[in-house]
Order: C-alpha cells, then sequence, then structure tokens
C-alpha cells in the first residue's frame, strides 16, 4: 500500500539521459536524479554510468557511498518503487569486483577493504629499515587486477606514432636491471592528524602510510632511450602512466612526471618487477610498477599497462583533481582544482613510531624511535627531538649510511635514548631538516587542507611515566 507509482525494471531503464530524465534504483526505489547529475561530487559522466539501471554494482566499487548521508540524499528525489513483480536485485547475482583480490596479512592496519587500503603498524614500522613486503602500506583506489605474466605487454608510445610492446621477459632480458632502495609515501599520511582540526575527505590514515623497499626493474630512463625519445625534449612534456585498473566505465589509474625527472640518470626512475628481491606482490603492482623515488606515492602507478610521452599532464582525475595542496580558507565549495600544481616532491617529513600515543612507559632510560624522510633525494641532516612539547630539544642519533647527494630517496631511522623521572607527564615530540634546511612546521592548523594532504607537522605523542 505504498503512496508511491509501481515501475518495472524496463520502464526505468527508458530514463537513460538529462533529457528523457536520469533514474535509477536501489534496492526497491526509483530515483529521479536528474537534478542531481550535474552536482555529483564524483562527476556528472560517472553518474551518468548508471542512468537507468541498479547503482550497486557502481557502489560496490565506490564503497565512498555506504555512508548514511549519501542514501539520506538519495532519498530526496524517490519518485516509486519497483512493481512486486520485478524480481529482487540477487545479492549472490551482483558480481564482488573485489573477489578477486589478493589474501593480506592481518597484521595490516585497514582503512577500508573495498577497495583495500591499509597501513603499518606504526610501531613495526621502524623495527626494520626495509618494510616486509607482507607489511607493506597497501594504497588502491580500485580493485586489484588480475594479470596473467605470460601475456602481459608493456604498451610504450614512442615517437611519430611508433609503439613498443614488451612482454615481461623482454623487460628482463632487453634493459640492465637497476636497484633503488627508496621509500614511498602516500600523500595522505598523517591524514588523521589534520582530521582533528576539521574534518577533511579521505582515509583516516595514522603515521603508518610510509614504507622502503629495495626495488629491482628497468629504468624508465633506458626505456624511453630505446623507444627512440632523446635526453632532452624542447618544451614541456610529461611522461604519462596508466595503470591495468580501471572504473566501471573503463578509464585506468593514471598518473605522469615531468620529462625531465623520467630520463634523468640521477632520478632513478624505474619500472619495478621486483620488491624486496621477491617479484612484486598483486597489491604492489604485479608484475609491473612505476617507481617514482622522492615523489608521492600516487606517481608510482602500479600494474603498468601503458606509458606515453605528452605535451600535457595525465588527464587522470588523481593527477588533475586529486592530490593537488591548498590554502587553510579553501573549502569544497571555492576549490579550483586547475589552480594548483600537481602534487610531484614531497615536503619533509618525520614521526615518531615508538612510544605511542597515550602510553604509559616505566621511568629510568626512554629509547624514543622514529623515521624522517624528505623528498627530491634531499637527504634527512638531523632530527630534533623534544620530551616537554617543544621547550627543550635533543639530537637524535640517525641509524644507516649517507646517501649519494641528491639521491637520498630512503627513510634514515633514529633514535634517542634520554633519562624520564617518574610520574612525569611527557609531550614527545619530532622535527626533522633536511639537506635544504627545510623544516616541518610546528602545527598544523596552518597547513590544513580540505583533502587532508601533506601533513607533515611536528609529531606529537603525549605519553605518561609510570611511578
Ligand atoms: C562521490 C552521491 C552515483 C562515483 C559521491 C558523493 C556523494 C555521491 C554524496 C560524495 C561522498 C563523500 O565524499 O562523502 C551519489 C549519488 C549517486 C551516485 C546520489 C546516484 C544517484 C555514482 C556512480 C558512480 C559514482 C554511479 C560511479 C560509476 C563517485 C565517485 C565519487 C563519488 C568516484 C568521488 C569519491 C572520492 O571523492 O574519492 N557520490 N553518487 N557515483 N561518487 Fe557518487
Ligand atoms: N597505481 C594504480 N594503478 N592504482 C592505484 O590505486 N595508488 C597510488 C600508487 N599507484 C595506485 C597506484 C597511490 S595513491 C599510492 S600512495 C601508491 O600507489 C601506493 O603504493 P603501494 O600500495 O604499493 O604502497
Ligand atoms: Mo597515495
Amino acid at each position: 500500500s505504498s503512496r508511491y507509482p509501481r515501475y518495472t525494471r524496463e520502464e526505468v531503464g527508458r530514463h537513460r539521459s538529462p533529457q528523457d530524465r536520469v533514474w535509477v534504483t536501489h534496492g526497491t526505489d526509483v530515483f529521479d536524479v536528474t537534478d542531481f547529475v550535474e552536482l555529483h561530487p564524483g562527476g556528472a559522466e560517472k553518474l551518468l554510468l548508471a542512468a537507468g539501471g541498479a547503482l550497486e554494482p557502481f557502489w560496490a566499487l565506490y564503497a565512498v557511498h555506504n555512508q548514511p548521508h549519501v542514501l539520506e540524499l538519495l532519498r530526496e528525489f524517490k519518485v516509486g518503487e519497483l512493481s512486486p513483480d520485478e524480481a529482487p536485485p540477487d545479492p549472490s547475482a551482483a558480481q564482488d569486483p573485489f573477489a578477486g583480490d589478493p589474501p593480506r596479512h592481518p597484521g595490516l592496519r585497514i582503512s577500508s577493504r573495498k577497495p583495500f587500503n591499509a597501513e603499518t603498524p606504526a610501531e613495526l614500522l621502524t623495527e626494520r629499515f626495509l618494510t616486509p613486503n607482507e607489511l607493506f602500506f597497501t594504497r588502491n583506489h580500485l580493485p586489484v587486477p588480475a594479470v596473467d605474466p605470460g601475456s602481459y605487454r608493456l604498451r610504450v608510445e614512442g615517437p611519430e606514432g611508433r609503439v613498443l610492446s614488451l612482454s615481461l621477459s623482454e623487460l628482463r632480458s632487453r634493459f640492465p636491471k637497476h636497484e633503488v632502495t627508496a621509500t614511498l609515501q602516500c600523500a595522505g599520511n598523517r591524514r588523521s592528524e589534520m582530521s582533528r582540526v576539521r574534518p577533511v575527505k579521505g582515509l583516516a590514515w595514522d603515521i603508518g602510510a610510509i614504507g622502503t623497499a629495495r626495488w629491482g626493474g628497468a629504468r624508465l630512463r633506458d626505456v624511453l632511450l630505446h623507444a627512440g625519445f632523446g635526453e632532452e625534449r624542447d618544451g614541456e612534456w610529461h611522461v604519462c602512466f596508466e595503470g591495468l585498473d580501471a572504473d566501471p566505465g573503463g578509464a585506468p589509474y593514471g598518473a605522469s612526471i615531468p620529462y625531465g625527472r623520467a630520463v634523468s640518470a640521477g632520478a632513478d626512475v624505474l619500472l619495478a618487477y621486483e620488491m624486496n628481491g621477491e617479484e612484486l606482490p598483486r597489491d604492489h603492482g604485479f608484475p609491473v610498477r612505476v617507481v617514482v623515488p622522492g615523489v608521492v606515492g600516487a606517481r608510482s602507478v602500479k600494474w603498468l599497462g601503458r606509458v606515453a610521452v605528452s605535451a600535457a599532464e595525465s588527464p587522470s582525475h588523481w593527477q588533475q583533481n586529486d592530490y593537488k595542496g591548498f590554502s587553510p580558507c579553501v573549502d569544497w565549495d571555492s576549490v579550483d582544482y586547475s589552480s594548483a600544481p600537481a602534487i610531484q616532491e614531497l615536503p619533509v617529513q618525520s614521526a615518531i613510531t615508538h612510544p605511542r600515543p597515550g602510553a604509559a612507559v616505566p621511568p629510568g632510560e626512554l629509547t624514543v624511535k622514529g623515521y624522517a624522510w624528505s623528498g627530491g633525494g634531499r637527504d634527512v641532516v638531523r632530527v630534533d627531538v623534544s620530551l616537554d612539547g617543544g621547550r627543550t630539544w635533543s639530537v637524535a642519533s640517525l641509524a644507516g649510511e649517507r646517501a649519494a647527494p641528491g639521491r637520498a630517496w630512503a627513510w634514515r631511522l633514529w633514535e634517542l635514548r634520554a633519562p624520564v623521572p617518574a610520574g612525569a607527564q611527557l609531550e614527545i615530540v619530532c622535527k626533522a631538516v633536511d639537506r635544504s634546511y627545510n623544516v616541518q612546521p610546528d602545527t598544523v592548523g596552518p597547513i590544513w587542507n580540505l583533502r587532508g594532504v601533506l601533513s607533515n607537522a611536528w609529531h606529537r605523542v603525549p605519553v605518561t611515566v609510570t611511578r
């Protein structure tokens, strides 16, 4: 006894464009979302993919919709219900696009399951200089593609329309294997500290969306030169990468880096097929991924399918309309993504991995541990640690070797031992200094941005010393 008119799926299916009105179904409800199409935060084009049919398969892919406020919004557009003769959508028939994702280590701290996003537990981060593959943070925007290594081909678009198609064994045998130890950090690492100032949009990463591995593969430079490109190109050029992971509309994950970085021998950009001496795990890009040392993780495209040189940056959503920084005064109504450059080299970063915030530690000698890293190959020259919120400081000892100047791609682990009195309340703080004497900002408020990226303020960890 519903007050809503009843429709068949066939009738709903006739409403697929703004001219014919845009209808969708969710459960057994029918919605006319024509007036929302242009306002959709994910873009009009994406929404129109579901026009005339069920939202569920698309929302299974974009879990951002599984929030109460999205369903509330949808309810405003309800115009009818499916007629009772229409079979309800069979949830077992609605294919889960993530069903083919690989198994994962239960020790990872999960921030979203579909797509899979998880970080290394903070206390494990600095146990070893190289992060074990199974515990390396994973940042996936889409389902993990199933790639058959035997039929895999990397498409490299050369000058004048010449196309190079490389099998995995050709990539391994035609180009010298080059190994680089490099840290990858997601632009959203430490976002949860930023969202404590004011809410931001994005996954609530703690300090573990960062990791270091020894990557092995062909130099991108060697592949580009082999394809016929030169050391130099006049004007502005970009090397664009596409992944084999794609959204329901067929748009692949994509990103680009400037041509100069791509062909530079000193920039060490890899088409990697190995991670810490093993073949790349599926979550990290099997069989081939880009590794761009010193640059935000988003440009290190996994499951690499295509490389092309272009006068424009990658047209991908993730190059154009995400992974950019803005002033704290910019909100979702005023943001103009075309006004800011895409993030490439990251700023100087450090964090405390031990002890953890809120911990109770015994009196006596306390060991504080953490990581420090900077973008662009700038080495970390010093880490300062305070136990009293930044009033007094000590210099931490840096472990590991100094890297070649300008090619410090990997983090430095650091440690400080200090006596702590029984019953004290400590605010442990760390801050790193890089080769250019760049420093971290003392508080996160002034670097707040609506997407919660580039969160690199002094890391502060309150700790109680027991009696
Ligand atoms: C984001 C609503 C259909 C893809 C969003 C958001 C809302 C929304 C409210 C912002 C969520 C948030 O960040 O809190 C709707 C409604 C739809 C619809 C009411 C149907 C009537 C679709 C379809 C697709 C899609 C069919 C894909 C094919 C996306 C994407 C985002 C998004 C990619 C951006 C996610 C991000 O910021 O990372 N949508 N959506 N949407 N939507 Fe939809
Ligand atoms: N490449 C593809 N094809 N698809 C993706 O979703 N995520 C990017 C980048 N490369 C992504 C991708 C982002 S935002 C980051 S931070 C790194 O991969 C994460 O690499 P990891 O999962 O191996 O740690
Ligand atoms: Mo990222």
